[in-house]
C-alpha cells in the first residue's frame, strides 16, 4: 500500500506537544524525525515561499520565527487530523477544530501533500536526522 511509506512534514508550537504527538502516534503515524528549534525569519520565508505574495506574509513568517517551533517528519500523510486552515471552519476532532482560535495563530503546519512534504522534509531536516525502523505495531500487523 504506497500511502504506508508516504512522509508528512508537520510543524507545531509548543505547550501541546504531548497531546498533537499523540493524535498522530495513535492514528498510527510513525515518527522518523523530530527537533525543536526557532527558525530565523528567513529560513520562514523559505517555508512559506508559496505565500509570498499573500498580504499576511510577513506577520506569518514573523509568527514561525518568534519563538520556537517543533518540526516532525512522519511516515504516512494525511491532513484529515489537522483540520481546515482556518480554525472557525475546522470541524470538531481535528486538531485546529480542537484547539485553535485565529486563523494566523493556527498551531500546527501539515504539508499539504507528498510532494511538498519532500521538500519541506529536506528544507528542515538533514538526511542523517531521519530514523527510518518498524514499529513494533507494524511487526505484530504485517509479520
Ligand atoms: P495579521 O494581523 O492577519 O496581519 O497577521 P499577524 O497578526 O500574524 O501579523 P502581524 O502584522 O501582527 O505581525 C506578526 C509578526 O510579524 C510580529 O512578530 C512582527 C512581524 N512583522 C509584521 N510586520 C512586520 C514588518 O513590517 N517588519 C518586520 N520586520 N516584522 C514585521
Ligand atoms: O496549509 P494550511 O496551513 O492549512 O494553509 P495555507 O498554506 O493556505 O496557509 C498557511 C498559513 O498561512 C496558515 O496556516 C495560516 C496562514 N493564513 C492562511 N490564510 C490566512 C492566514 N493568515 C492570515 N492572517 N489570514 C489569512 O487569511
Amino acid at each position: 500500500h504506497a500511502a504506508e511509506n508516504e512522509r508528512t512534514f508537520i510543524a507545531i508550537k509548543p505547550d501541546r506537544i504531548a497531546e498533537i504527538i499523540s493524535r498522530f502516534e495513535r492514528k498510527g503515524f510513525k515518527l522518523v524525525a523530530i527537533k525543536i528549534m526557532v527558525p530565523s525569519k528567513e529560513f520562514a520565508q523559505k517555508h512559506y515561499h508559496d505565500l509570498k505574495d499573500r498580504p499576511f506574509f510577513n506577520g506569518l513568517c514573523g509568527f514561525l520565527s518568534s519563538g520556537p517551533v517543533i518540526a516532525m517528519g512522519f511516515i504516512k500523510y494525511g491532513r484529515k487530523l489537522i483540520g481546515a486552515t482556518d480554525p472557525q471552519r475546522s470541524e470538531p476532532g481535528t486538531i485546529r477544530g480542537d484547539l485553535a482560535v485565529v486563523v494566523g495563530r493556527n498551531i500546527i503546519h501539515g504539508s499539504d501533500g507528498p510532494e511538498t512534504a519532500k521538500d519541506e522534509i529536506n528544507l528542515w531536516f538533514k538526511p542523517q536526522e531521519l530514523v527510518n525502523y518498524r514499529s513494533n505495531a507494524e511487526k505484530w500487523i504485517y509479520g
